[in-house]
């Protein structure tokens, strides 16, 4: 018998989980009796257009989806909370930024750039990081990437990089890649991307984890005192797990064995209680600085090393909770680089200035309208006052008769007392920083930003050899999808502007017969930038396992006491084990015991973990010798350079796939796990790669 609907919920009652013992209604609340058949004359029909719950059923569905972004369709947010662990009032008067200890929500959300809402996670692709601070004086949106620079110097070409980018648009691919004609040729036709271009064939674009890299607020931003001081400011973000990427035909993999692999992995840390965490970091300078600087500080297509301006460390970013609905909150959340609050400021950096239109606009078309402010996950979490109304889907409606200003209905004014109502409040309210403009109208570029290879050389000399031997890879690897020689053949040229070993190696790689020649650069470039450390994702490498993943893999007779003492020190520490087994029933072990697994080996390959460990009695090392899963398992992760944990009983698997003869220190026996332990804390081990690190 159906239960009787609570009235006072009203219009909330939608957003209960939805449980089994709800009552179905129509959107206009009215109970339904039945949703599975469509209203017909007879069982066999016609159906009837009059069935008015059949309609509505299909007309929502019709409308379930909105635009997806132009670019970043993909992405993935997460809640969390930023806490500011070093007040700085003496650069910026933003509440945020006043008291130490101060707390506010955020929500980020990670994306990659070039592909569809579908695409795969492991893209070579930027990634996305763009953090909405629900402050108390507004929200500030931080709309970054994980890499510092950008590709373009100002906003006017990013159609033409994103057309560029994306599939082409007579065939309608490739689908989130950047390997071939339509982009290389428009980077090789534009030199101001030659920074960016050593980033992103970088492992930078092939991070391991969302929870595993930098972020990088990108432009100069300025930041405000009380006093009306201003400093110039880069903002980072700095992960308390270290940087790590994947390599290359790793990436190729994990988009065919589990295309959410980003997503799960952070989804999958937060639902464990593992929350990522990452610092941020200020570079702060002046107006000397900047003049001084050998670039120039509003171009977007340079960095300032960090050995040059320190990051100072002065909060802490911590994301904590997953989303309840991907839509509601990942989907319709609206990031604005215009969304700042007093005490920060922008520059005349030409690429944010453009930015700061293009945010708003975007926003009306996906959202459809101007009160996407009054969805939940965009709405400020302190008070608004305005006289803005109406509209589509206004959802929060102030009462009252003044909607205009300036009125004498808001506040009591009997006694000539001033109005009250909102007001603007030149004290607290935010006021543009009174940086001195005056110059003739042009459309020009400023000579200051002609440079585009010092720095692009800059990275790839910070680079370890290993890295190094990569970009060589992926510039092969991209180039050789160009059809059109003379398109490669630029791009080499652009190359011997940058480091002439770079271009003989991608040369030779491609094929070529000589050398093409230079392309001549606009400014003679600096030569001699030291190599910033910084730069380096090996360099920096963490040295420890904490928030990776080990797979276990384990077959019939696998030593428990090997198994139960290996999760234990993983767990200790503060990695994840994740048991793949034959069936996802699970094995028995040496101790008579079922084990149950999370993956069978022919749905986890060992492309998805950080190391791995075999561990299998007497006749299944026999067994599966015979295995392709298993022999792609050992295979793999030789392959990656990945640390391979082994009880004795493998070998002849270890025989089969080839690697027998090859065993190096990546190789540890087990059982003391120890010494494995130990070891994986390097994550891979390089020297099994040719190329051996400075
Ligand atoms: Fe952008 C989205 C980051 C240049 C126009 N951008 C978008 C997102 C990120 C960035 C992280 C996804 C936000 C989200 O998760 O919803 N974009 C950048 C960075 C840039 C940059 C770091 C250079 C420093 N972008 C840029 C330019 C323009 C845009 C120069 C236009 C002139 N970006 C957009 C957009 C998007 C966007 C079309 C698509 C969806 C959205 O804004 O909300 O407006």
């Amino acid at each position: 018998m159906a239960k009787e609907i609570d009235l006072d919920s009203g219009g909330a009652n939608h957003q209960k989980p939805r449980g089994e013992d709800d009552i179905m209604t129509t959107a206009q609340g009215a109970p339904v009796a039945d949703d599975q058949n469509w209203l017909k004359a007879g069982a066999r029909g016609p159906s009837l257009l009059e069935d008015h719950i059949a309609r509505e059923k299909i007309f929502h569905f019709d409308h379930e989806r909105i635009p997806e972004r132009v670019v970043h369709a993909r992405g993935y947010g997460i809640h969390g909370h930023f806490e500011l662990t070093r007040a700085i009032p003496e650069y910026s008067r933003a509440a945020i930024f006043n008291e130490t200890g101060v707390k506010v929500p955020t929500f980020t959300r990670f994306s990659t750039v070039a592909g569809n809402k579908g695409s795969p996670d492991l893209a070579r692709d930027v990634r996305g990081f763009a953090t909405k601070f629900y402050t108390s004086e507004g929200n500030w949106d931080l709309v970054g990437n994980n890499i510092p620079v950008f590709f373009i110097q100002d906003a006017i070409k990013f159609p033409d990089l994103i057309h560029a980018a994306k599939p082409a648009p007579d065939r309608g691919f490739p689908q989130a890649q950047t390997a071939h004609d339509n982009f290389w040729d428009f980077i090789s036709l534009t030199p101001e991307s030659m920074n960016m271009v050593m980033w992103i064939m970088s492992d930078r674009t092939i991070p391991r984890s969302f929870r595993f890299m930098e972020g990088f607020g990108v432009h100069t931003f300025r930041l405000v005192n009380a006093k009306g001081k201003a400093h110039f400011v880069k903002f980072h973000w700095k992960p308390h797990l270290g940087m790590q990427s994947v390599v290359w035909n790793e990436a190729l993999k994990i988009n065919g064995a589990d295309p959410d692999f980003h997503r799960r992995d952070i989804w999958d840390a937060i639902e464990a209680g593992d929350f990522p965490k990452w610092d941020l970091g200020i570079q702060v300078f002046d107006e000397t600085f900047a003049e001084e600087f050998e670039f120039d500080v509003l171009d977007a297509t340079k960095i300032i090393p960090e050995e040059q301006v320190p990051v100072e460390i002065i909060g802490t970013l911590t994301m904590d909770a997953n989303v309840d609905n991907f839509f509601a909150e990942t989907e319709q959340v609206a990031f604005c680089t215009q969304n700042i609050v007093p005490g920060i400021d922008f520059t005349e950096d030409p690429l944010l200035q453009g930015r700061n239109f293009s945010y708003l606009d975007t926003q009306l078309k996906r959202l459809g309208g101007p009160n996407f402010t009054h969805i939940p996950i965009n709405a400020s979490k302190c008070p608004v006052r305005h006289f803005q109304q109406d509209g589509h889907m206004a959802m929060t409606n102030p009462k009252g008769r003044v909607n205009y200003e300036p009125n004498s209905w808001s506040g009591d004014i009997d006694d000539n007392r001033e109005p009250r109502g909102p007001r603007g409040c030149p004290m607290h309210g935010f006021t543009s920083y009174e940086a001195p403009v005056e110059s003739p109208k042009l459309r020009a570029r400023s000579e200051t930003f002609a440079d585009h290879y010092s720095q692009a050389r800059q990275f790839y000399v910070s680079q370890t050899p290993v890295e190094q031997k990569h970009m060589a890879d992926a510039l092969t690897f991209e180039l050789s999808k160009v059809e059109r020689s003379d398109i490669r053949a630029r791009m080499v040229g652009h190359l011997r502007n940058i480091d002439d070993d770079l271009a003989s190696k991608v040369a030779e790689g491609l094929g070529m017969e000589k050398l093409p020649a230079a392309i001549p650069a606009a400014r003679e470039p600096i030569t001699d930038l030291p190599p910033s450390p910084a730069l380096s994702i090996l360099a920096n490498a963490p040295k420890s396992f904490k928030g990776r993943k080990l797979g276990l893999y384990l077959a019939e007779g696998a030593d428990a006491g090997i198994v139960s003492s290996l999760t234990k020190a993983i767990e200790g520490a503060g990695g994840m084990v994740e048991i793949v087994a034959p069936h996802v029933g699970g094995t028995k072990l040496s101790d008579g015991k079922n084990r149950p697994a999370n993956q069978k080996i022919d749905g986890a390959p060992s492309v998805l973990y950080d190391a791995v460990a075999i561990v299998m009695g007497k006749d299944a090392g026999e067994k599966f010798a015979d295995d392709k899963p298993s022999i792609d398992f050992v295979n793999d992760a030789f392959a990656h350079a990945k640390f391979i944990g082994f009880s004795p009983e493998v070998m002849p698997l270890l025989k089969a796939a080839g690697v027998a003869e090859k065993m190096d220190d990546g190789f540890v026996e087990l059982g003391d796990p120890a010494p494995f332990v130990n070891a994986i804390k390097d994550l891979r081990f390089w020297d099994r790669m040719a190329v051996k690190q400075a």
